[in-house]
């Protein structure tokens, strides 16, 4: 049986904290890891690799693009970290050189792959590597608002005091500041919340500003995306047509096409099998497509 291989381009802080959780939670046979710093890599690799004994057993190693051929999913999350104050946008310029050498690496030993990109700004980056690369859409999957949406769904539970995997609720749009919350699909065993307009206000800002506030606290955040990535790496690994909210290119979308946007989408071994139907509010409506509208507007001004 062939062997299940993921890499990780990019061993900052998000890709070796994925490259972890995904090697604790015995996701692959092979894991591979990747970086301009190869030092970095190989550093990451030894100090996981001394931790084998304690785990599953992939197969983990510091490597090279040749090492993409065989992946099943290759992850990015290289470029550079958000700075202290800096919105994500503002990443946009430095991660797109970065990635265009790394997109064009990859393409040249493996063509089939699902990429999973998570680097900021996410919805961007997916959708230039989308552009560059025109493999099928599904196959070329941004990390969304699945990590905002589980923010969501978290500080919903902490308010009502109810297990947030028991919370149903959906963060849409981009993975930033344009962001919006679906309240009018959010439910509990399918009630609606009972929550205050103030509470609802809170609840949301401190959704969206959570990247903010931890990177003013500690300079970076990695645990909670690395559980979301290993979220999407598992549902495409086992074939599950989970429901996540992933960024995927939208086409007749609620009025939009041809952005990539976090919305809910079913996710299994073809990547992004579909994108769910949802029935959403008019205000709902136009909110997502100011978020979409922003995003064009940024693709267009960094567009040759
Ligand atoms: P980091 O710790 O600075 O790591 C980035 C890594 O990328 C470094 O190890 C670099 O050496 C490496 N790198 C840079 N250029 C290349 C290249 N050309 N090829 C290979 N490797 C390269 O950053 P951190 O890990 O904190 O963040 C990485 C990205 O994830 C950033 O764009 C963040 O904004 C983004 N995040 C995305 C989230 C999401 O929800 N999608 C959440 C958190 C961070």
């Amino acid at each position: 049986m062939k062997k299940t291989r993921v890499v990780v381009i990019g061993t900052g802080a998000v890709g070796s904290t994925t490259a972890y959780t995904l090697l604790l939670r015995n996701r692959m046979d092979e894991l591979v890891l990747i970086d301009a710093n190869h030092n970095k890599a190989v550093g990451d690799a030894l100090d996981m690799n001394h931790g084998m004994p304690f785990t599953g057993g992939a197969k983990l190693w510091a490597g090279t693009y040749e090492d993409c051929r065989e992946a099943d999913i290759i992850i990015i999350t290289a470029g550079a970290a958000q700075r202290d104050g800096e919105t994500r946008v503002d990443l946009l310029k430095r991660n797109v050189s970065i990635f265009d050498s790394i997109i064009e690496e990859v393409s040249k030993v493996n063509t089939q792959a699902i990429l999973l990109i998570a680097s900021n700004p996410v919805d961007i980056m997916s959708y230039f590597t989308w552009r560059k690369l025109q493999w099928p859409i599904n196959r070329i999957i941004g990390s969304g608002t699945l990590l905002d949406s589980a923010r969501f769904r978290y500080l919903i539970g902490e308010k009502l005091d109810i297990d947030p995997r028991s919370v149903h609720a959906h963060i849409v749009g981009e993975h930033g500041d344009s962001e919006l919350p679906l309240w009018s699909l959010a439910n509990v065993a399918g009630a609606q919340l009972q929550l205050s307009d103030e509470d609802k206000e809170d609840i949301f800002t401190n959704t969206r500003d959570a990247a903010y506030q931890i990177i003013d606290a500690k300079g970076a955040t990695y645990y909670a995306i690395a559980l979301a990535l290993d979220r999407i790496c598992t549902a495409i690994l086992r074939d599950e047509g989970a429901v996540l909210n992933v960024s995927t290119l939208l086409q007749d979308y609620h009025g939009i096409s041809d952005v990539y946007l976090g919305v809910p989408c079913i996710v299994d071994r073809q990547g992004v099998r579909e994108v769910m139907n949802i029935t959403i509010t008019d205000s709902e409506k136009e909110l997502l497509q100011c978020s979409a509208n922003k995003l064009k507007g940024l693709i267009e001004s960094i567009s040759p």
